[in-house]
């Protein structure tokens, strides 16, 4: 009995330029995800509430997520450049350039898509459900604020008013934000706070700041001429500096 050996074409996941794409891969997630993490996630700002800690950290998460998506983008772009290029005259054969459909492959991307984005979904649901609870804080310090063109006035349970937002460390504050003109964002950049201020309706947002210092509350909505400057200053102070501070600016309100 002889048998009759037929030319075999190799598996596709034997195939040189599938293997060269492989190692690409993992090479190019490996790179993204440390660049994207170590040079853009380090180097957002140093965080001053644990919403901004969250926001941060999910940060690092996506980027990851994100990495083998754009790894695999890359690593087939250099497999094409480096492997599949045609020199000469003549068109290449059909059989260099022929894309086959594996419905798969189609498949398993549709998957895997689907899950990157219900896992995006779900982690950020997470972080926006802890906000939503803060908001309910009855221990909160409530403070109103009100953008115009182009400053933030700030108005304080007791009374008080300032440009400069002052704020105890360590307690929680819920923000009731309007503005008297257009659309404004009050935006207090190392805590992760951003919100519409809207004319006419008053959205409410709420945050714990956890370190003292000096951070910066600016309008994050393009709201005319001067919106650039529409920037001040949050003063995270210790409890006893602020009933002080808020007395002395109630007194002033009063006698003003
Ligand atoms: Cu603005």
């Amino acid at each position: 009995m002889s048998e009759q050996m037929t030319p075999q074409t190799p598996q596709w996941w034997k195939k040189p330029d599938v293997k060269k794409t492989a190692i690409l891969w993992v090479i190019c997630t490996a790179v993204i995800g440390y660049v994207g993490v170590e040079f853009h996630v380090r180097n957002m700002v140093r965080p001053a509430s644990e919403t901004m800690s969250g926001v941060i950290s999910l940060m690092r998460i996506f980027t990851w997520a994100a990495a083998p998506v754009a790894g695999l983008v890359a690593a087939m772009c250099l497999t094409v450049l480096t492997s599949k290029r045609h020199y000469g005259d003549n068109p290449p054969a059909e059989a260099d350039h022929q894309i086959s459909n594996s419905p798969r492959a189609t498949s398993l991307w549709i998957v895997v898509s689907a899950f990157l984005c219900l896992f995006a979904l779900i982690t950020g649901f997470i972080v926006i459900q802890k906000d939503a609870v803060a908001l309910l804080d009855k221990n909160a310090i409530q403070i109103n604020v009100t953008g115009q063109q182009w400053l933030w006035s700030i108005d304080y349970p007791n009374g008080a008013r300032s440009e400069d937002l002052y704020l105890p460390v360590n307690k929680p504050v819920v923000f009731h934000v309007t503005s008297v003109d257009v659309k404004h964002s009050f935006w207090i950049v190392q805590m992760g706070v951003k919100i519409d201020a809207n004319p006419g309706y008053v959205t409410e947002t709420a945050v714990t700041p956890d370190k003292i210092g000096v951070f910066d509350l600016r309008c994050a909505e393009l709201c005319g001429l001067l919106h650039a400057y529409m920037q001040t200053k949050v003063h995270i102070v210790s409890q006893a500096d602020y009933d002080a501070w808020l007395s002395v600016h109630a007194t002033m309100e009063k006698g003003a």
